[in-house]
């Protein structure tokens, strides 16, 4: 058997009930299968993949509050710190009732190639927990947020591993925790990123993986001799990611027709009103049933079983930006036949590997979440560099450079494929280059540090 393929059937084995670990586990060594097999000695006897799919660290802790109602509460919280070749384990934290061990990692694998990927120095970690934000006061999340931190405390720092926030963790929770660090450990330092601008947070860290997904987007689409201009696309998601992926779309004259959450989504064939869904997302923590009271041009559609949602109109671009394997093999089949030109994740693993492989072999231009999206962690690095220097960048200046990066992530991940010969359904296979150009920095530092 091949070494690929033994390592994930171990992965398979001691790794039961983790089926999103499993998931992206295979889509990475499947496309790294040309690059082991040309070094398959030395790779297997340095136990090269075993290391990669192992965690460097896994820290699983209780976290108990106390509600309004003066009731304790337990939830579980996680860390995973994955891998640190090449810099201070660096990933979100994601709070949400799905959360469990092989969801933090399986985010935590991923953000190892896609930090690799921004260019920075940063390793590969993720965390998060099962508490539900929804419907909880600010009070409650506060409580939540410091009880997390006071465990989590014991195991991050500036320059050994740095959180910051993912889905239901924004500005709001960043704040707490930080606050709760410092108070622990006595020291104010980029221990987070996303952190609110009055205390060390970066401008453009908020839009910054929206911004970043239109960016890297915009040079596929280049690339490609066309132009974004005129366009139309379905986004999901109505979080921090489908938000400033959505206001930069139309920045760059696309008309974008949907959105959602994971209660409903929105069609407007005259474009979503990205000013008014901030006001209902960002200031009132509100269900998308209020956008479309709001909006006579909006039909809002409640979520029911297996229909397409946001992935059944005809667009020229899909961007999903919710969350993982929310676009499966009927919703890619449907894209198919409407004609779609890309699909560019925002948010991580959204397209189940059946639909990956099907938007592939009809010839759409796929790039996945580890490359178009990390422009979140990319700005998040730039935060960590301002704060070393303890200096604040304009935000032209940090736009600047994350436009820089996705530019030069689309070059790079275009090139590993080109080196490769990685191509599907006649077009360059970017989920193959984009999972090689990761890996190569990450396994040239893992070799020269050594058995470790
Ligand atoms: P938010 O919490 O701001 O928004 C998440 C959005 O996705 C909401 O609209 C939410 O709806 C919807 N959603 C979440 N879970 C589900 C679910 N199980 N089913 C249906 N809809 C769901 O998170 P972000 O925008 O930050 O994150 C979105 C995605 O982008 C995630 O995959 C995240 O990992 C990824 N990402 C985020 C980055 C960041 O910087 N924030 C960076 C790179 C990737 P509802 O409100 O109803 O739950
Ligand atoms: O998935 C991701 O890349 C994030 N949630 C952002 C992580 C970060 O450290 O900014």
């Amino acid at each position: 058997m091949s070494y690929v393929d033994e390592v994930i059937e171990q992965v398979v084995k001691q790794n039961p009930a983790e089926p999103e670990f499993h998931q992206a586990v295979k889509e990475v060594l499947e496309s790294l299968r040309v690059v082991v097999e040309a070094n398959e000695e030395k790779f297997r006897k340095d136990a090269l993949l075993e290391r990669l799919v192992n965690p460097e660290r896994q820290i699983k802790f209780r976290v108990p509050w106390v509600d309004d109602k003066g009731q304790v509460q337990v939830n579980t919280g996680y860390r995973v710190q994955f891998n640190s070749a090449i810099g201070p384990y660096k990933g979100g934290l994601r709070l949400h009732p799905s959360v469990n061990l092989g969801i933090i990692k399986f985010l935590g694998f991923e953000q190892i190639f896609k930090n690799s990927l921004t260019t920075l120095p940063i390793g590969g970690g993720k965390g998060g927990s099962d508490f539900d934000p929804k419907g909880k006061s600010d009070r409650e999340i506060m409580a939540f947020c410091q009880s997390f931190m006071t465990e989590l405390s014991k195991y991050i720092g500036a320059d050994v591993d740095v959180p910051a926030g993912d889905i239901g963790t924004g500005a709001r929770e960043i704040g707490f925790m930080f606050g709760q660090y410092k108070r622990i450990r006595g020291s104010f330092e980029g221990v987070l990123t996303g952190k609110g601008l009055s205390y060390g947070g970066s401008l453009a860290r908020t839009q910054a993986t929206g911004y970043g997904l239109l960016y890297l987007t915009n040079a596929l689409w280049k690339d490609h001799g066309m132009s974004l201009e005129g366009k139309t696309a379905a986004v999901s998601g109505s979080g921090n990611v489908a938000i400033y992926a959505i206001e930069k779309a139309q920045e760059l004259g696309v008309k974008v027709v949907t959105c959602s959450d994971s209660t409903g989504w929105i069609y407007d064939p005259n474009g979503i009103d990205v000013a008014l869904l901030k006001e209902v997302k960002e200031v009132k923590r509100a269900r998308l049933t209020e956008y479309a009271a709001a909006k006579s041009t909006a039909e809002y559609h409640a979520k029911q079983n297996g229909e397409h949602g946001v992935w059944q109109y005809k667009v020229d671009l899909a961007l999903p930006c919710a969350t993982q394997n929310e676009l499966d093999i009927e919703d890619a089949k449907m894209l198919v036949a409407n004609g779609v030109t890309s699909v560019t994740e925002g948010a991580n693993m959204p397209t189940t590997l059946e639909a990956t492989k099907y938007l592939q072999e009809n010839g759409v231009l796929f790039v996945g979440g580890k490359a178009a999206n990390a422009g979140g962690v990319a700005t998040s690095a730039l935060e960590m560099s301002q704060n070393s220097e303890r200096l604040s960048w304009t935000f032209e200046e940090v736009d600047g450079k994350l436009k820089g990066i996705m530019e030069t992530i689309y070059a790079n991940i275009s090139d590993a494929a080109k080196r490769y010969d990685a191509t599907v359904g006649g077009k360059t296979d970017y989920v193959a280059g984009a999972n090689i150009a990761g890996f190569e920095k990450v396994v040239d530092a893992m070799l020269a540090q050594g058995v470790c």
